[in-house]
């Protein structure tokens, strides 16, 4: 098996929601088990620490948004060590709230754009986070990081480098979006499973699909999982859990599929409340999808039963 050099950047982020908690998310991968998951596949691990937070003094139109000199301070100092890091290896970002991926993806894109490949993003979430700072009425930053990466207009944020085109992202087991972004996304050519889609195709034949658009380009993949794209009964350690999310053997399928496209280059790990969680089986169960994404697998395919169907 290929060995990949995983970087852990910790980003103990918290302004971009209001319930506290998630500044934990690091420490609860880390407790978990995180780095000797990946070492027992045989990959390298280096845990880089967490990141730090300057405020950034700023201000945007909407009174609705909160702790904006310290998202964006957040997002600067994440997207610089996510650009170190791509040139080392594989990023993995542990969260921190979905506001933490105004950063980490800004530095990837630096990185693929330096590299002239061009980057793709599979959004695993149960909500869009197609808001601008504009048109967020929770003032939640951590429901707007899509619209970001894609370009869309964002006050107080440096210019988004080199925004990913539409039709490179994916979204992926939405079932909460708000009316604006609604509206946003019909304007947008992005791809949109929500779990309608899902429910009905299962999550194989359009992962499939957009990973064959990735493969065509020779493109760079970034994946943000949100724990809230999972259902909360099997992962209750999210502050804005929807029911109906994807199972725990969806959520594994996933992984594995991503895996073997061998296309995945960087990695948010998102939303993570430990506060909330139940005797960590939220962070574990996070800790193991990571390593179904890293390669752990009980056969290699093809075995007798399989031969000539997966
Ligand atoms: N759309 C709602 C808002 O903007 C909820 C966003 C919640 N986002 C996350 N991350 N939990 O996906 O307030
Ligand atoms: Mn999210
Ligand atoms: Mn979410
Ligand atoms: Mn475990």
């Amino acid at each position: 098996m290929t060995q990949t050099h995983c970087l852990l950047i910790g980003a103990p982020v918290d302004t971009g929601q209001r319930r506290p908690g998630c500044l934990m998310g690091p420490a609860a991968y880390r407790t978990a088990g995180l780095a000797p998951a990946l070492e027992a596949l045989g990959h390298r691990v280096t845990d880089l620490g967490d990141a730090a937070c300057t405020p950034v003094p700023a201000t945007v139109t909407n009174p609705a948004v909160h702790h904006l000199p310290e998202t964006l301070g957040w997002a600067r100092s994440l997207a610089a060590m996510g650009e170190a890091a791509m040139a080392e290896g594989m990023p993995i970002f542990l969260g921190g709230d979905h506001s933490l991926s105004l950063g980490s993806v800004a530095g990837v894109a630096a990185a693929a754009q330096a590299r002239g490949r061009p980057l793709f993003v599979l959004w695993l979430d149960a909500h869009s986070d197609f808001h601008t700072t504009a048109t967020t009425e929770s003032g939640n930053l951590h429901g707007t990081p899509v619209a970001y990466l894609a370009g869309r207009d964002f006050e107080a944020f440096p210019p988004f480098p080199a925004p990913v085109p539409p039709e490179n992202i994916c979204l992926f087991g939405i079932r909460s979006v708000d009316a604006a972004e609604h509206a946003a996304l019909l304007e947008h050519e992005i791809a949109i499973n929500d779990m309608r889609v899902l429910d009905e195709r299962g999550v194989v034949a359009p992962l499939r699909e957009f990973l064959a658009l990735v493969e065509e380009a020779d493109g760079l993949l970034h994946v943000s999982l949100d724990v809230d794209f999972l259902d909360p009964v099997v992962a209750p350690a999210v502050g804005t859990t929807v029911p109906g999310g994807a199972t725990f053997r969806e959520a594994h399928l996933v992984m594995e599929l991503l895996h073997e496209s061998g296309r995945v280059t960087s990695l948010d790990l998102v939303e993570l409340n430990p506060f909330l969680d139940e005797r960590g089986r939220t962070a574990h169960l996070m800790v193991d999808l990571v390593a179904s994404l890293m390669g752990k697998k009980v056969f290699d395919r093809p075995t007798r039963a399989y031969r000539g169907q997966v």
